[in-house]
């Protein structure tokens, strides 16, 4: 039984925030404004700052931070890193092009702390989706790197991400 800070992190629309708010057990702290650049067309409301959230499951408590997804607020990712243990990098894969991105967050985040992670295939219900290997083929994540579907609105299929989370943080113990 311990807690944890995990971060969610990801690529702009991967759906971060809803990630936590399907699992959170208090209500989310979300910092969503107006988007005001061409991303636009694709939603409404963006997150500028952080979401926080907080869930305990079998007795562990974790404590859920989510990264702004658009590239403009990266420097709040410096800020949500500190004392993280574990990230979630959530990819939407009906889109893509995004992909590349993913590789770029991960090592990112990898230079600024070698601690667990997993990669998420968001949006795994929507018929869009493409398949798990063409997610691994478009992030370059090599066949080391377990990818897990997810889809965000399912409290079940966000609590079996947490699960293997806090199973990596366990062995680590
Ligand atoms: N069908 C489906 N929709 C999802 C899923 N996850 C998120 N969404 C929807 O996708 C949209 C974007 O979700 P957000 O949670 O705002 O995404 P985000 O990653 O926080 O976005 P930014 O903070 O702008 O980068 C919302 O309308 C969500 O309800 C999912 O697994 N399946
Ligand atoms: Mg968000």
């Amino acid at each position: 039984m311990g807690s944890y800070k995990v971060v969610v992190t990801g690529t702009f629309n991967s759906g971060k925030t809803q990630f936590i708010k399907t699992i959170s057990d208090i209500p989310v702290v979300t910092t969503e404004k107006a988007v005001t650049t061409e991303d636009r067309t694709i939603k409404a409301e963006t997150t500028v700052a952080m979401d926080f959230g907080r869930v305990t499951l079998n007795g562990d408590t974790i404590f859920l931070f989510g990264t702004p997804g658009q590239t403009r607020f990266d420097f709040m990712r410096d800020i949500l890193q500190r004392e993280m243990q574990a990230f979630i990098v959530l990819i939407d894969s009906t889109d893509p092009p995004s992909f590349p991105e993913a590789e770029v967050i991960i090592k990112q985040f990898l230079a600024f702390a070698d601690v667990p992670y997993l990669v998420v295939a968001n949006k795994s219900d929507l018929p869009e989706a493409v398949n798990l290997s063409e997610v691994q083929r478009g992030t370059k994540l090599g066949d080391s790197v377990t990818i897990i579907p997810c889809n965000a609105l399912q409290k079940s299929s966000v609590r079996q991400v947490l699960r293997e989370v806090l199973e990596m943080l366990h062995a680590q113990e």
